[in-house]
């Protein structure tokens, strides 16, 4: 074990997996999804895995998987390359100097020099941020078929397996009045007992977000995420004080900045959290200890992400107080393959913790020369 081992190579990969149907957002409709895995190796031998994974390209955030590469490649390694690989402060502070934005990356070099570290002292990842409060966490499932009868069905055989029993609705690709019948028939249909969320990837105007959900609380939907642009920070504080259904922030609860403006103007009573937008692990400990101070609930978010930055995100979730809304860190079985040797284990609506040290995984490098992009 050396305590002083510094980082000596910086390797990216990108890989391509197919989804297992055809996912519908408001500004993308996914077939596959690309992730672009960081391995990190050390002068003591010890190797960490981290995942920048973004939705649709350049349609959801402003790095693109063939960007990020180009920009951990050309830019990150030479900068970190040579810097102590436990003193993941020290490289986070040297990036946030020499790299603008480019959060999605960071939150990877982040995720892999953590990998490493617990791998060098037999820790878990959420024991190197303070320890797990819970050894599993609760998950939902979005259905995002493009077709509310297969939406029905798909979550009825989601049901009776006892894998979910939260569901996440994406609407914001039709009119409203289309998106909300949609909603409703769903709600309809698998009843009182099946808490149901709806996620408007800020496709509706303001007005338009006033009538919209209304008509989503009548119809008996507990959580309403992002109906506004993101940067409508005082529409979505009108929202939250209007409606009695609570208002969850997911773009425009981006970073710890984001985190203290939102919270200080009331802008959403729940925040919906993720490694990619908040540039890391540690950054959702700021994020969430603004939203504690202000008694705003918390939301463990996705970026879709395969295996690796699923329990990334699992790792630091683990580790919040008023994590009140559970999490969607389903992005794996949306996946019609893995690149790890051993899934994770989900059902009866949680996912477990891995036990090992690091991230708890290994990769399976058949697999990744498999979907590598060549
Ligand atoms: C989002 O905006 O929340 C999370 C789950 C899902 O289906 O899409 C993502 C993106
Ligand atoms: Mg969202």
């Amino acid at each position: 074990m050396d305590q002083f081992a510094l980082i000596k190579q910086v390797e990216t990969f990108i890989i391509d997996l197919p989804t297992i149907r055809p996912h519908h957002l408001s500004m993308a409709v996914m077939h596959k999804q690309t992730m672009v895995i960081v391995r990190i190796i050390c002068s003591d031998g010890i190797e960490g895995i981290g995942e920048s994974t973004t939705i649709g390209g350049l349609s959801y955030g402003d790095e693109s998987p063939e960007g990020m590469k180009l920009t951990i490649d050309q830019y990150i390694a030479p900068l970190i390359v040579g810097q102590q690989a436990n003193n993941t402060n020290a490289v986070m502070q040297l990036m946030g100097k020499y790299i603008q934005g480019n959060h999605f990356v960071k939150s990877a070099i982040e995720t892999a020099l953590l990998d490493a570290k617990g791998i060098r002292y037999g820790l878990a990842v959420s024991s190197l941020l303070g320890g797990a409060v819970t050894p599993t966490l609760p998950v939902l499932w979005t259905l995002a078929s493009g077709d509310t009868e297969k939406d029905i069905e798909e979550a009825q055989q989601l049901i009776d397996s006892k894998r979910h029993h939260t569901f996440k609705l994406k609407i914001g690709r039709n009119v409203p009045k289309k998106d909300i019948a949609h909603v409703a028939a769903i709600k309809k249909a698998l009843g009182e007992d099946i808490k149901i969320t709806v996620d408007i990837n800020q496709a509706w105007s303001e007005s338009t977000a006033k009538q919209g959900i209304k008509k989503l609380q009548d119809a008996g939907i507990d959580l309403i995420e992002q109906p506004l642009v993101k940067t409508n920070v005082q529409g979505l504080a009108r929202l939250t004080r209007y409606f009695e259904v609570p208002i969850m922030a997911d773009e425009a609860a981006g970073t710890v900045v984001d985190a203290f403006k939102l919270a200080s103007n009331y802008a959403g009573s729940v925040f919906a959290l993720k490694i990619a937008k908040s540039g890391g692990l540690t950054n959702i400990q700021r994020q969430a200890a603004i939203a504690q101070g202000a008694g705003i609930s918390l939301y463990g978010g996705t970026m879709l992400e395969g295996t690796i930055g699923t329990l990334a995100s699992a790792h630091v979730f683990a580790t919040l107080p008023n994590l009140d809304w559970g999490t969607e860190l389903f992005g794996p079985l949306l996946l019609t393959d893995d690149i790890v040797n051993t899934p994770i284990t989900y059902g009866n609506g949680v996912l477990e913790l891995p036990q090992g040290p690091g991230l708890g995984i290994s990769i399976n490098w058949n697999k990744v020369e498999t979907y590598k992009r060549k």
